[in-house]
C-alpha cells in the first residue's frame, strides 16, 4: 500500500534534500511513497506568473490569490480522485502522534503551503479538507510544516523503517519519552555506562530500561504520565523515583560518573 504526497508550494526546491536522504529518499527508491512538488505559480494565468496581492480592507502584505491554487488542486485532482488536502497553518489541529498515524491510513494527501499572510478564505471554504498546525510559533512559510508532516507520517507505512522496526513500538506510541542510550567507548572522559547494559541480564537492562524512561517522562513531561497505560510495576518504579532525590537523569549510582574513576583514570600512574 504506498502512500502518495502532492506539494502546493512556490518553493519546489526546498524540498529536495529534506525528503530525498535517508530513510526518506530510501522509501522513495522503493515506491513506499510518491512524491511530487507542484510550484503555484505555474498555474497563474497572469503575465508575469503574479501569486498573491495586497489584502482587500488594507493592511500588511501580501495574500496568496485563489486562481493560482484553484487550479493547482484541481490539476492535482483530476488525477487522483480520492485524496485530501491539507493547509498548514498555525491555525489548524495540533500535529501529533495520533494525527499522524490516522493520516497514514490515507492513499493520497495534497498538501499546501503557504507564505506571506496566507490563503485567500476562499481556498480553504472550497479546497482545504483539513488545516494541521506543526506548533506555536511562526514559520516564514508551511513548507518546512509540510516536510514535518511527511516525515512523520510516512514512519506509518510499513516498510519504510525498515523490516524489523514499526513505529507502533516507539516508546512514544506508549506515552513515554525515550530512555538513555549508549554506545561505545565504555569510559569517555570519566562518565561510563551503566554497568546494567554489559550485564547480559535481559530481565535487569528491560527493568532498567522502563525505569529510566519513567524517570526521564516523570521529570521532563509529568503531563504524558497521566494519559500512559501504566502496569502495576511501573507505578511501583514511580513511587521509587519520585521517592529518591536524584536530578531526573540517569540515576548516578548506575551510570554516569564511573565507580572507581579515579583507579580507572589512564594517567594514574
Ligand atoms: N504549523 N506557517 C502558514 C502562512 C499563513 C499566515 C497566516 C495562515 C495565516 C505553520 C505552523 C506556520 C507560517 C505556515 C505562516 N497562513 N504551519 N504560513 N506553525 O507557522 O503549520
Amino acid at each position: 500500500m504506498r502512500m502518495r504526497f502532492d506539494i502546493l508550494t512556490l518553493f519546489p526546491s526546498m524540498f529536495s534534500s529534506p525528503l530525498g536522504e535517508s530513510i526518506l529518499g530510501r522509501a522513495v527508491e522503493k515506491g513506499l511513497i510518491q512524491i511530487q512538488t507542484i510550484n503555484i505559480r505555474d498555474f497563474s494565468l497572469e503575465k508575469h506568473q503574479v501569486v498573491d496581492d495586497a489584502p482587500y480592507g488594507g493592511g500588511q502584505g501580501m495574500v496568496m490569490k485563489v486562481e493560482p491554487i484553484a487550479r493547482a488542486i484541481e490539476s492535482v485532482k483530476s488525477q487522483n480522485q480520492s485524496s485530501r488536502t491539507i493547509y498548514l497553518t498555525p491555525q489548524g489541529k495540533p500535529f501529533n502522534q495520533d494525527l499522524a498515524r490516522r493520516l497514514s491510513t490515507q492513499t493520497h494527501l495534497i498538501l499546501l503551503c503557504g507564505r506571506y499572510e496566507g490563503v485567500d478564505e476562499r481556498v480553504r471554504d472550497l479546497f482545504v479538507d483539513e488545516e494541521i498546525s506543526i506548533g506555536d510559533y511562526v514559520l516564514t512559510g508551511g513548507e518546512l510544516a509540510a516536510m514535518v508532516l511527511i516525515d512523520a507520517v510516512s514512519r506509518f507505512i510499513p516498510g519504510v523503517l525498515g523490516s524489523d522496526r514499526s513505529a507502533e513500538e516507539d516508546s512514544f506510541f506508549n506515552s513515554l519519552l525515550e530512555y538513555p542510550q549508549y554506545t561505545r567507548p565504555f569510559n569517555f572522559r570519566g562518565r561510563c555506562v551503566p554497568e546494567v547494559l554489559l550485564s547480559g541480564n535481559h530481565s535487569a537492562i528491560s527493568l532498567w530500561r522502563r525505569k529510566e524512561a519513567l524517570r526521564r517522562t516523570w521529570v521532563r513531561r509529568p503531563d504524558l504520565l497521566e494519559k500512559a497505560n501504566l502496569s502495576g510495576e511501573d507505578k511501583t518504579l514511580l513511587e521509587e523515583i519520585e521517592n529518591s532525590s536524584d536530578d531526573g537523569e540517569v540515576s548516578s549510582a548506575d551510570g554516569g560518573v564511573c565507580p572507581r574513576a579515579k583507579s580507572q583514570a589512564p594517567n594514574n600512574k
